[in-house]
């Protein structure tokens, strides 16, 4: 009677694990890129697989990038010197580079949970404004 009892609540518990593991998967986030700002689709996603779907929409027909940087710190206020953002003093995540105008690229990363900022970090571009904050939740 209580086996009976135990395996129905296991079962339950497996099939919650299951359904919210699929989900993770499915964690897609637009990023425009302008030539003033960051456009993100959403700034709050679940911790896990994440896939950035990047399109440099910028109208100065330059190349763009997205950097994703891990840090508490806000993104409007990270350490600058000659016109970048000093990616070393910060816990690099990964990037994607020479995005060409009009055109998009997609990358994932596992993300843990925690405050990210995603920046352009082609000379100039970060005090131009091309930065935003993403956050992760457990
Ligand atoms: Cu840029």
């Amino acid at each position: 009677m209580y086996a009976t009892y135990r395996i129905t609540i296991l079962a339950g518990v497996i099939a919650l694990g299951m359904t919210s593991h699929a989900s993770w998967a499915e964690q897609t986030v637009d990023a425009t890129l302008l030539s003033d700002s960051i456009q993100l689709g959403t700034h709050t996603v679940k911790a896990g697989p994440i896939t950035l779907e990047v399109k440099n929409a910028a109208a100065n027909n330059m190349e763009h990038e997205l950097v994703v940087l891990k840090t508490d710190l806000s993104d409007d206020a990270l350490p600058v010197s000659k016109g970048q953002v000093l990616e070393r003093r910060l816990k690099k995540i990964g990037e994607v580079e020479d995005i060409a105008p009009g055109k998009s690229k997609r990358v994932s990363f596992k993300l843990a949970p925690g405050h990210y900022a995603l920046i352009c970090n082609k000379a100039g571009h970060y005090a131009a404004g091309m930065h935003t904050a993403l956050v992760v939740t457990p």
